[in-house]
């Protein structure tokens, strides 16, 4: 049973990052022990993974509907799924997660019961970790924030005018690349794209991906020919409140958003952050900044994940971030550790966070 469940969340993985302000999810439909239909829910106002899972099945009695998510039963962009289930005489359906959407927390699962259809929900603890970030989103109206930051062995970030180093190795980028394809929304500073000119694209294999880019530029000065604004899919810009229509002005014309924060001593107050992302639907963030926003945010632990590639090279610009200042430890718990020829990378995850499970 929980093989069919893995098999609906690969389906539902092939869209994480992809389908905000909605989740995610996988189906799949078993007769007589064989998948013969699979569905994912390609991006928001597209049909929900069980309608593509069910698409082209005629006759369904008998048949087991295994779905990552409680089927829905309200009308959204879309009709409810529980309709569709119930019309094609599905035998059984399988969840693994509640929807934590209160329209449907519950509901979904008991109105199949209802209708006479056998539900089981069988927890899986990869699912429940696929749907974190959606959980978050809806119960506390907040994005997810993870930030990574690279540092060589002796604590360095860059090179000794503080230039551009390249730190990490191929499996460190491959699994940048994996982290930003699975974000909503992709967050950077002005700073950086100075320093860097990123094009903070998704690059799988030959496959080239735009994203969602959200920009900390507190004086909204951000350069308009940066590579990184021709190639995001549109750009959130966020900086000083008071400076709104300055912002507004510049990026007149240009696909994408300005917002404000408030800001004091010069720098933006991070903290609304992930409360004002949400409002645009992003469950979920993946931060690549300098050593100061990044320090700033793991200190005050306004990011719930922090990624951090020790790497194996020595800079000789040595601990200018005064990295074990940052105590991480004291607020986040090391959750998965991996060791690549040239780094080490460590996922940390806030201690509060494990609380409020
Ligand atoms: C499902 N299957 O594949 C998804 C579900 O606006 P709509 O109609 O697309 O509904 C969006 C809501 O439906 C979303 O907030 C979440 O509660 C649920 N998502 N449910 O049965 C799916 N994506
Ligand atoms: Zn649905």
């Amino acid at each position: 049973m929980t093989g069919f469940i893995k098999e609906a969340l690969a389906e539902a993985r092939k869209r994480k990052g992809y389908t905000y302000p909605n989740p995610a999810v996988g189906a799949v439909l078993v007769a007589n022990q064989q998948v013969v239909g699979r569905g994912m829910h390609w991006a928001a106002g597209q049909p929900h993974a069980e309608v593509e899972a069910l698409r082209g099945v005629r006759e369904a009695a008998g048949t087991t509907l295994f779905v990552t998510l409680e089927p829905c039963c309200h009308f959204g962009k879309t009709p409810p799924c529980t309709d569709l289930i119930q019309e094609k005489k599905i035998s059984r359906v399988v969840y693994a997660h509640a929807d934590p959407n209160p329209q449907v927390s519950g509901k979904g699962a008991q109105i199949l019961r209802d209708a006479g259809i056998e539900v089981s929900y069988i927890q899986d603890p990869e699912v429940d970790d696929f749907y974190r970030s959606y959980d978050f989103w809806t119960r506390h109206q907040r994005t997810w924030l993870t930030a990574k930051l690279a540092l060589t062995k002796d604590f360095g970030t860059s090179g000794e005018s503080g230039e551009r180093l390249f730190i990490s190795g191929p499996e460190a980028n491959a699994y940048t690349h994996r982290r930003r394809s699975e974000a909503d929304v992709l967050i950077t500073s002005e700073s950086t794209i100075r320093i860097d000119n990123p094009l903070f694209t998704v690059r799988l294999g030959k496959q080239v991906i735009k994203k969602p880019i959200c920009i900390l530029d507190r004086e909204f000065r951000c350069a308009l020919d940066s590579d990184i604004i021709k190639n995001a899919l549109q750009t959130i810009w966020v900086g000083d409140h008071n400076r709104i229509e300055t912002g507004k002005q510049r990026f007149l014309g240009l696909k994408g958003q300005v917002l404000g924060l408030e800001s004091s001593k010069n720098l933006l107050r991070l903290e609304g952050l992930s409360s004002l992302l949400a409002q645009q639907g992003f469950h979920e963030a993946w931060i690549e900044c300098g050593p100061r926003v990044f320090t700033e945010l793991v200190k005050n632990q306004w990011v719930q994940e922090v990624v951090l590639y020790l790497s194996k090279k020595i800079a000789g610009s040595g601990g200018r971030l005064y990295f074990e200042s940052l105590s991480i430890e004291n607020h986040y718990r090391l959750l998965n550790v991996q060791e690549t020829d040239s780094d080490r990378i460590e996922v940390w995850r806030l201690k509060r966070v494990f609380q409020d499970e």
